[in-house]
């Protein structure tokens, strides 16, 4: 008897510390709870009223849910701020409830999803305050535009002044990835555009045909090569360079002179062609001619580099002839065929000056774009930063010491002339700004560019066939670079554009 009601004291008491103890664990438990959905609705309703909103329809729903399961009246919540205790002491309960209907991991990993929302929720709000600074900076932009060209002073001007962080109008959008995230994920030992020596090319036509077949493969492939023995002096391509280093580095108040948007002039010198429509503007000066058909009388050029243009853009008609010859072949065409489409007729002389920029990773000397003529002739200083873009990289084009580098057209690749009907490659190419600059660079284009033209071009007949149908439409030059000048380099191929 003694030992049996000892026992069932002992059982007793057993159980009332057992029910002290799960009382104890679900009041840390409502409390952890209380605790958290508090701080949850402070956090959720920091904004004001619309959490308290969305949260009220789903605490009626819980209510009739607690009052069918268990005949109980759960108490009306205010979800007003004032109350937002009562909201917790409520989630509480609610949770509470749920865990001894559900289980512990199911309310675990809702907690999880609810917490996933309200990350996004707050992602959203930054990407709309983003959002709002990118509309002020882009009328902030168009003022900045202003300014940048009313110095007429260019991207030296700003150099010159000593800035040491680059204005925001050249800082390339977000989403555009950086150059060096583009130049990381490249190989650069397994890419390397062909260097083609013409040493002797009229002299040995064993030699002239094994020239032609690498400009074709060099042409379908790469769309651009390097030619070296070209037969420009070495000392005139150097001297050009000073020529254009000279007309930037120039008096300031003498460049002025030539500043100008208006390109019926004689000499265009002017920052950025597409200042007002790019997405970011180039880190680079640019001043150009129009050297053939009908070039300006010399006392109209500007006198730090008059004779070398001259000079230069001479050489580069006859470099021009001998290429379109070897191209004509090329397409298995009689080797006077792209010159007597008059491929060879306009020539457009452009001198780039690429400062050195203080951030050159936000920014870009040139953007990506493709040429809209029919061939370029393109001589580089020693700096480098020229890179085309094929199979989805970046790949550089070194400076090779007395070389040019060659590329294909729109115009080209397009073209009875959207001529080879796609057979050769018009190939994307950009140019990274650089802290090492200046960096100065020569691009001749043929092409006729705005001149008023009626004569259409569009792809050479006996290049197609049924199963190579014709890809453009007919376009005059005219049509086609005024088109282009118009969309600036905005990273989409004019092109597209004429597509049939
Ligand atoms: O400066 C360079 O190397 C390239 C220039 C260029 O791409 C252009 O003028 O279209």
């Amino acid at each position: 008897m003694y030992n049996s009601s000892l026992h069932g004291l002992f059982i007793f008491e057993l159980i009332t510390k057992m029910a002290f103890v799960a009382f104890l664990g679900r009041l840390l438990f409502v409390s952890v709870f209380v605790l958290s959905a508090y701080q949850e609705f402070n956090e959720f309703g920091a904004d004001g009223g619309p959490a308290a909103k969305n949260l009220k329809p789903k605490f009626d729903v819980f209510s009739k849910h607690v009052t069918a399961q268990t005949g109980l009246q759960v108490p009306h919540v205010d979800l007003s701020w004032s109350f937002n205790l009562e909201f917790g002491v409520a989630r509480g309960a609610s949770l509470l409830y749920r865990y001894e209907e559900f289980d512990a991991k199911e309310i675990v990993e809702e907690e999880a999803i609810r917490r996933t929302k309200r990350k996004k929720k707050k992602k959203k709000m930054e990407t709309i305050t983003e959002t709002i600074n990118c509309v002020q900076s882009k009328y902030d932009r168009a003022r900045e535009l202003k300014a940048f060209d009313d110095t007429k002073a260019g991207v030296k001007g700003l150099v010159d002044a000593g800035i040491e962080k680059i204005p925001q109008i050249f800082i390339l959008p977000k989403d555009n990835k950086t150059n060096e995230a583009e130049a990381d994920n490249f190989d650069k030992v397994d890419f390397s555009i062909p260097v083609i020596d013409l040493e002797g090319i009229g002299n040995d036509s064993k030699l002239h045909q094994e020239i032609v077949e690498k400009i074709r493969h060099a042409s379908e492939s790469w769309g651009f090569f390097q030619v070296v023995n070209h037969g420009i002096p070495v000392s005139v391509l150097e001297e050009m360079l000073r020529g254009v280093r000279r007309f930037n580095e120039q008096d300031g108040e003498v460049k002025k002179q030539f500043y100008t948007r208006d390109v019926t002039r004689k000499v265009v010198y002017n920052s950025n062609f597409d200042l007002y429509t790019s997405p970011a503007a180039n880190w680079r000066d640019t001043f150009f001619c129009f050297m053939a058909p009908n070039p300006p009388k010399p006392e109209e050029l500007p006198d730090s580099c008059r004779d070398i243009q001259i000079e230069y853009s001479r050489h580069v008609m006859s470099l021009g002839f001998q290429l379109f010859g070897l191209l004509s072949e090329a397409l298995g065409l009689e080797s006077s065929r792209l010159i007597d489409m008059d491929c060879a007729k306009g020539l457009t002389f452009v001198g780039h000056y690429y400062p050195a920029c203080p951030q050159p990773e936000l920014t870009l000397g040139a953007s990506k774009h493709t040429d809209d003529g029919f061939l370029t002739v393109l001589l580089q200083d020693q700096i480098g930063g020229l890179q085309i873009f094929l199979e989805n990289k970046w790949i550089d084009i070194p400076p090779v010491p007395g070389s040019l580098v060659i590329n294909i057209g729109d115009l080209l690749q397009a073209s009875e002339l959207l001529i080879s009907n796609d057979k050769f490659r018009s190939v994307e190419h950009r140019v990274l700004a650089n802290r090492d600059g200046p960096r100065v660079s020569v691009a001749c284009f043929f092409s006729t560019s705005l001149m008023p033209s009626l004569k259409l071009y569009g792809p050479i007949q006996e290049l197609l066939s049924e199963d190579n149908p014709p890809k453009y439409r007919e376009t005059t030059v005219e049509e086609y670079v005024s088109y282009s000048y118009s969309k600036g380099l905005d990273g989409i191929s004019p092109l597209l554009h004429f597509k049939i």
